[in-house]
């Protein structure tokens, strides 16, 4: 073996610590306030799934009174794993089900009212919808979200302050302990007009809920985790900043859908926005509807996913307890549609320079990052630059190919920055907007062909961070009746 002198020890040790700090500059500082790990995660999910399934199936209704007979809920062939079909197509990663609507019937045998399955026919009695939903959808690697409506119109206690929030209380606790990990938690602000007066202890519940799930994310119109878009039609607002004021919220208050819809640049809350539509004209199924187009679908995603929220979509089971195939198949080529749009980015390969990089060349901020599909590498201008200087510019491959639709990616982790941005393809300004966040869609309306697309960050809170950059191709742009 041959012997080192220590001198050549101690040179190879300077020499390691050399590369170690010119190849890592010190990451820029967070922009407060930031997510929680449990939020980034949801964010990331892009589209989940909701279930409306219970008493208004069997009765047609939107809106159950409350004095139904729990002898109509019969779903013969029920079949939760034929649910998750519908899920698995959207490429959901997450499932929300409807275990108590308005109308107060639950789908599971609670302890707490003889309004559920229990007292209905199906299955003699001894069916757990939820049970049976949890199951199907863990089996399949999907997590489940529960919603459990505070508005309970069967309720003996309903408008007894006291007792219904302890009654509420306790469905809560028997939802959030027999039926494992729950990722998701939905507090609906629906109460019809002229609902008896309640005043519901969402600080009690929401603490238990924590207490119960330490990783769930709550939402209501409220937060404290997500926060409801403001419209049920799957648009969210330019800007739609992930930041808010949770001191002026108010579960149910009308008048702040336009404060849900953009959120608040100087909000002092990371609660983002979650936007919730069905693939049908009604929540619950009925026999005359169908579902939306894939063009409609698409529009959702660029409207929701595209302005920086996630798509909470429904699909409402039947009577007889399925999915329509219908559903499943629209399903599917929606998410076909949005494989054919992403999976080929015509940025690949470009060579990408900046204003600036953070911590100069090697320090692990480079404009590059943009390109290499790695949510946790990102690009990062330097400090020092003034306001509205930031730009990031990629030089395409020879091979130039038309692009529709321009992606920008914000590494949200370290807060929301961009507030105004621009894009141009080849000097020419094809495309402006306000906020980016996890994700921003522009899709434009015509093709473009180039040799060098550009982003200028023109305002922003902090130095922005950008984890991605994508050019693609949507062909419903110009044949607008590619996705029917
Ligand atoms: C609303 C409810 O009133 C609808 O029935 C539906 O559940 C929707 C998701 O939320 O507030």
């Amino acid at each position: 073996m041959v012997r080192r002198s220590a001198w050549f020890w101690i040179m190879a040790f300077l020499h390691l610590c050399h590369l170690s700090l010119s190849n890592s500059a010190t990451p820029p500082p967070p922009v407060l306030p930031v997510p929680s790990a449990s939020q980034l995660h949801w964010q990331r999910r892009e589209v989940i799934m909701f279930f409306h399934f219970g008493m208004n199936t069997f009765t047609d209704a939107e809106w159950g009174t409350g004095a139904e007979s729990p002898s109509l809920f019969n779903p013969t062939g029920l079949n939760a794993n034929q649910w998750m079909d519908a899920a698995e197509a959207a490429g959901a990663s997450l499932a929300i089900l409807t275990a108590k609507h308005h109308d107060g019937f639950c789908l599971w045998p609670s302890q707490y009212t003889d309004h559920s399955v229990a007292k209905s026919p199906w299955k003699g009695g001894k069916g757990d919808v939820v049970g049976e939903f949890a199951n199907a959808a863990r089996s399949r690697g999907i997590d489940v979200g529960l919603y459990l409506s505070p508005w309970d119109r069967h309720e003996k206690t309903y408008g007894r302050e006291k007792e219904y929030n302890e009654f509420y209380m306790a469905q809560l606790h028997e939802l959030l302990t027999k039926y494992g990990s729950i990722s998701e938690i939905w507090f609906d602000g629906a109460k019809g007009e002229g609902a008896t007066e309640m005043n519901y202890h969402f600080r009690d519940w929401f603490e238990m809920v924590k207490q119960l799930q330490s990783s769930i994310n709550i939402f209501s119109n409220a937060g404290p985790d997500i926060r409801w878009v403001g419209d049920e039609s799957g648009s969210a607002g330019d800007p739609c900043w992930s930041t808010i004021n949770r001191s002026l919220l108010r579960i149910g208050d009308a008048s702040l859908l336009s404060y849900l819809k953009t959120g608040d640049p100087q909000g002092a809350d990371w609660v983002p926005a979650e936007c919730d539509v069905s693939i049908r004209p009604g929540w619950f199924w009925h026999k005359n509807e169908t579902a939306k187009s894939v063009s409609q679908l698409l529009e959702i995603y660029y409207n929701s996913v595209g302005r920086n929220c996630v798509l909470l979509l429904n699909v409402p089971p039947n009577t007889t307890g399925l999915v329509s195939g219908d559903d499943t198949q629209r399903l599917k080529d929606f998410r076909a549609a949005i494989s054919r749009i992403f999976s080929n980015d015509l940025a690949t390969g470009s060579a990408a320079t900046a204003s600036s990089e953070w911590g100069g060349p090697g320090g692990g901020f480079a404009a590059a990052n943009v390109l290499d599909s790695d949510d946790q590498t990102f690009w990062a201008a330097d400090g020092s630059d003034q306001q509205g200087a930031h730009w990031i510019e990629l030089a395409l491959p020879a091979a130039k190919k038309s692009f529709n639709v321009v992606r920008i990616q914000e590494a949200i982790a370290l807060g929301q920055r961009i507030m105004e941005h621009e894009v141009y393809a080849d000097d020419v300004l094809v495309a402006q907007g306000m906020t980016v966040g996890h994700k921003r869609l522009h899709r434009l309306t015509t093709s473009v062909t180039a040799a060098r697309v550009k982003i200028r960050i023109t305002k922003s809170r902090g130095t922005p961070l950008l984890s991605a950059i994508g050019l693609h191709y949507d062909p419903s742009v110009d044949g607008p009746g590619e996705f029917n």
